[in-house]
């Protein structure tokens, strides 16, 4: 971990327990019961959608014998299952969103370690999504290794009249080949590649059908071409700021496995079947899953069935 950059001003404080620390969208506090259910959380998954992150915590508790499944009270914002040392939490759509769950968590895995480096060395973050192909089949996987902004530099805030501040948006190599060997190799639909972020799911996408278009056809077609030519094989939402954030803490241990649904070099729309989405939906799963139960885990092995 990269301890000087862990906000030990406030965090330390609540491990003291002179404060408390309110999860507000999570709804959840430094002193709720819950916390203790959450000690031997190992493994954060991130998706998008509510309903994307019980049918995850479905299918592993079904891949841990049944294990049982536990979720936080106030589903508003983000819900959240625990199930069998793996906690799963929706984060919404777009980096605003996510960074929010993103940066609630952090805090609470700093909670639920008590601070300990090398217990938070050993988390896993995992964000299994959707996206847009570049030059690849619907239905295809990407596991990526850097995500950028759509002018393929790192995901940055603003900081009031300073300027931008950069993020680091490379994720580790080590995971990314571990994700890879878990699946049998690239090939066979599952491929490794960067990644755009894109701020807004039309104009940040060079996307023609907004109901606000600043792009024309050819202009589109160079976007995807240029970002093609750098590496770039899917587009999505939140990873630039996921990889951001968590190489800001130091964390060693994090990945994120998207589905295509579409190749934009295709089509902007995304025109396939409810039972199209859910088998693309699947495989990012499933591949996730392939890790998680292959040797060296953090999550498995924490219940003994
Ligand atoms: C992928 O899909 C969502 C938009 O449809 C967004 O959250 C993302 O990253
Ligand atoms: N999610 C995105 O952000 N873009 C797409 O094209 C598809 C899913």
């Amino acid at each position: 971990m990269r301890d000087v950059n862990i906000n030990h001003a406030f965090l330390d404080g609540v491990l003291a327990g002179d404060w408390v620390d309110v999860y507000y969208h999570l709804g959840l506090t430094s002193r709720d019961p819950m916390i203790a259910q959450l000690h031997d959380v190992r493994t954060v998954v991130l998706a998008g959608s509510g309903p994307r992150v019980v049918e995850l915590a479905r299918r592993w508790s079904e891949l841990r014998a049944g294990a049982p499944l536990l979720a936080l009270p106030k589903e508003e914002r983000f819900v959240t299952r625990l199930c069998d040392g793996v906690l799963f939490v929706s984060h919404g759509m777009g980096m605003a969103s996510a960074s929010i769950a993103l940066q609630e968590l952090m805090r609470l895995m700093f909670l639920v370690t008590r601070g300990d480096l090398e217990a938070l060395d050993e988390v896993l973050w995992v964000r299994i999504g959707t996206s847009g192909g570049v030059g690849i089949p619907p239905g295809s996987v990407v596991v990526t290794t850097e995500a950028v902004m759509a002018d393929l530099r790192p995901f940055r805030v603003l900081d009031g009249a300073q300027g931008e501040r950069p993020f680091d948006g490379t994720f580790p190599r080590d995971v990314v080949d571990e994700i890879v060997a878990a699946n049998g190799g690239t090939g066979g639909g599952l491929t490794t590649g960067r990644t755009v972020s894109g701020n807004d799911f039309f104009l940040e996408q060079f996307r023609l059908d907004g109901a606000v278009r600043l792009h024309t056809a050819e202009q589109k077609d160079a976007w995807l071409r240029w970002i093609h030519s750098h590496g770039v094989r899917n587009i999505e939402m939140e990873g630039a700021m996921l990889a951001g954030y968590l190489n800001h803490w130091g964390f060693p241990r994090f990945a994120m496995i998207c589905c295509t649904l579409l190749d934009r070099l295709q089509s902007d729309q995304v025109a396939a079947s409810a039972d199209e989405l859910r088998a693309y939906n699947e495989r990012a799963g499933t591949a996730l899953f392939a890790h998680l139960l292959s040797s060296g885990s953090p999550a498995v092995g924490l219940v003994d069935r």
